[in-house]
């Protein structure tokens, strides 16, 4: 809460281009808090270096996401929109914490050990550390609420026991933040190993459906999407490729699962595949044009993320100096 209004915060990695998974589960959603909190939406590079990026691509990739923020319906004027590394006090902050969070908890986590398995050559401690900077970047906003998809939701409950822990310590520091898990798009998944969530950095391409693959592409992806043996469309166990291309069709289209199950009664996966790309095609079309208007206007972008990381620092810089004087430094 700051200065009696809830708060909501999250950020995407700049770490590959975004996925309709980070559309679904994150992005799409962010905008709906606008009006009623004090929104905080974040290009989180320093979480991105946990993994090697090609500098070049890294800095690319920031100015398009901020741009794809606002393609997506965020207002600057209406949402703190900034990058992680232009505000310092995530990582100061991160470091205090890091001295309350503990070894065991952080070797809990699943996204650790995802990670540690698929880059095994680069297991560093900035990829051990990832939830406690996460932990900073919520905690430093006095976060109500964070809209996350479903993978992140471990890192916000160790978020929230880190901030009791800190708090019991030195009552009054940190506002609890709660996870708000999109109910419709939870966890999408690949469309070459649907058991498997997709990801931005898979390296198989066709897995995944960019929110700027053209509509040749989407369709083409969706064609090719792994189903099942089977011919109906229908919700159910171990049918989890038809699960997932339900779980996506319904939220581009709003549709319920029994009404899409209905729609394709008799029909088979090829109507369905067909329906479910031409369906996420035209949902992201306006999304890309609007995209590609706002990324050729560099000078705004930069204005954009420079008053983003004014407004973020106010706030930030007020949350750090309570920490330094309550943990005993000389501020
Ligand atoms: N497949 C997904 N389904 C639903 N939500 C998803 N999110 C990511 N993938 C899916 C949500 O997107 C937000 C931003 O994610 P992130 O960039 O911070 O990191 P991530 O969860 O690690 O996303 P990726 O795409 O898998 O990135 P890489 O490949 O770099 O690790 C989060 O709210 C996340 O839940």
């Amino acid at each position: 809460m700051l200065n009696d209004q809830k708060v909501s915060y999250s950020g995407v990695q700049p770490s590959g281009n975004l996925t309709i998974g980070n559309y679904l589960g994150a992005i799409k959603n962010f905008a709906t808090y606008s009006e009623q909190y004090k929104c905080f939406y974040c290009v989180v590079d320093s979480h991105a270096i946990t993994v090697r990026q090609v500098p070049a691509e890294l800095r690319r990739r920031t100015y398009e996401t901020l741009a794809l923020y606002m393609a997506c319906g965020l207002d600057p004027e209406k949402n703190t929109l900034y990058v992680q590394s232009h505000v310092p006090m995530h990582t100061e902050l991160a470091w205090i914490l890091n001295c309350y969070s503990m070894f065991g908890e952080l070797s809990r986590m699943t996204q650790f050990k995802d990670k540690s398995e698929k880059h095994a050559d680069n297991i560093n401690a900035g990829l051990f550390t990832y939830p406690v900077l996460m932990a900073a970047d919520i905690l430093l906003y006095q976060t109500d609420i964070v809209p996350v998809g479903i993978d992140q939701k471990q890192h916000v409950e160790l978020c929230r026991n880190i901030a009791t822990r800190f708090n019991q310590l030195f009552p009054d520091t940190f506002t609890i933040p709660e996870p708000i898990i999109s109910k419709s798009g939870m966890k999408i998944m690949s469309l070459a190993e649907p058991t498997k969530k997709m990801s931005k950095s898979d390296e198989n391409t066709n897995a995944v459906v960019y929110i700027l693959d053209d509509k040749d592409t989407i369709i083409r992806k969706f064609k090719r999407a792994v189903t099942d043996s089977d011919t109906a469309v229908r919700f159910a166990e171990g049918k989890d490729g038809i699960n997932n291309l339900m779980t996506i069709y319904s939220c581009f289209t709003g549709k319920t699962l029994p009404e899409i199950e209905r729609e394709f009664d008799g029909k088979g996966y090829g109507d369905f595949k067909m329906a479910v790309g031409e369906a996420c095609a035209d949902a992201l079309a306006p999304v890309q044009e609007k995209f590609r208007q706002i990324l050729a206007d560099k000078a705004y972008l930069e204005e954009v993320m420079k008053k983003g990381a004014d407004e973020a620092s106010y706030y930030a810089r007020k949350t750090i100096s309570k920490v330094k004087r309550k943990v005993g430094f000389v501020i």
